[in-house]
């Protein structure tokens, strides 16, 4: 059996496509259907629907063998303990600073909320900069709106979510894709499979571009 753990929306809507020229197809659409494991058109492949930012859990730890995680996740994830053969080059975003348009720098510590705290400190700290780390679960861009934080650090698109609340994009940290990850030993020892998937993958993913 051969398990790909998936995120529901952008990663999954952007990979169902890439799957399918490899003759995977899930058997139920796994955006309606509430089952969390989906079994494929081919009988020993299934998808796992987890939490994106689960994702990298679920393969480092032998769960599933396979997932698609984008790269902000993988950066906050850290550690070696994956392998990252292929650049889907899908749900690309941008990960930034933020802050209110026309803000003054402030006088003490600078303030940032994110819910990437481990690349905020490695991000800063490579700069230098002491700044205090405010740790959140979503809606980052409300925190210097109510004065929580200074700037905020999230992945932005079109940039429209910041501009609907008077913030603009600052300083660019990284340009995001998603990745193929892989079990270290899952690629061990369904060597021949994993790499003919990878590679029909990769083939897909390089016609489109
Ligand atoms: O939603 P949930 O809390 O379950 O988890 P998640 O937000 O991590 O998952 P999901 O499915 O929203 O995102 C999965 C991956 O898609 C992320 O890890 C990124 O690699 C990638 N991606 C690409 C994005 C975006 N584009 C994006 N625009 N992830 C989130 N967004 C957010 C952005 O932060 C903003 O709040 O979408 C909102 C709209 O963006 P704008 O700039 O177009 O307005
Ligand atoms: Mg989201």
């Amino acid at each position: 059996m051969l398990t790909i753990a998936l995120s529901k929306g952008r990663i999954l809507d952007d990979t169902l496509p890439l799957l399918a020229e490899a003759g995977i197809v899930p058997i139920e659409n796994p955006d309606k259907s509430r089952k969390l494991i989906i079994p494929t058109s081919q009988e020993d492949v299934r998808l796992l629907i987890v939490r994106a930012t689960d994702v990298p859990t679920y393969v480092e730890n032998g769960a599933a063998d396979l997932g698609v995680a984008g790269k902000d996740v993988l950066m906050e994830y850290g550690g070696q303990g994956l392998y990252e053969p292929l650049d889907l080059k899908i749900a690309n975003c941008k990960l930034m600073t933020a802050g209110k348009v026309g803000a003054e720098a402030p006088s003490g510590r600078l303030r940032v909320a994110t819910k990437f705290v481990s690349v905020a400190k490695r991000y800063y700290a490579e700069q230098g900069r002491q700044v205090d780390i405010i740790k959140l679960y979503g809606s980052m861009e409300l925190a210097p709106l109510v004065g929580l934080a200074d700037k905020i650090i999230d992945v932005v698109d079109t940039g429209n979510t910041l501009r609907a609340n008077g913030l603009e994009p600052q300083e660019l940290i990284a340009t995001i894709s998603s990745r193929l990850i892989v079990n270290k030993a899952s690629m061990k020892m369904q060597h021949a499979r994993i790499q003919a998937l990878i590679d029909t993958l990769r083939e897909a993913v390089e016609s489109r571009h």
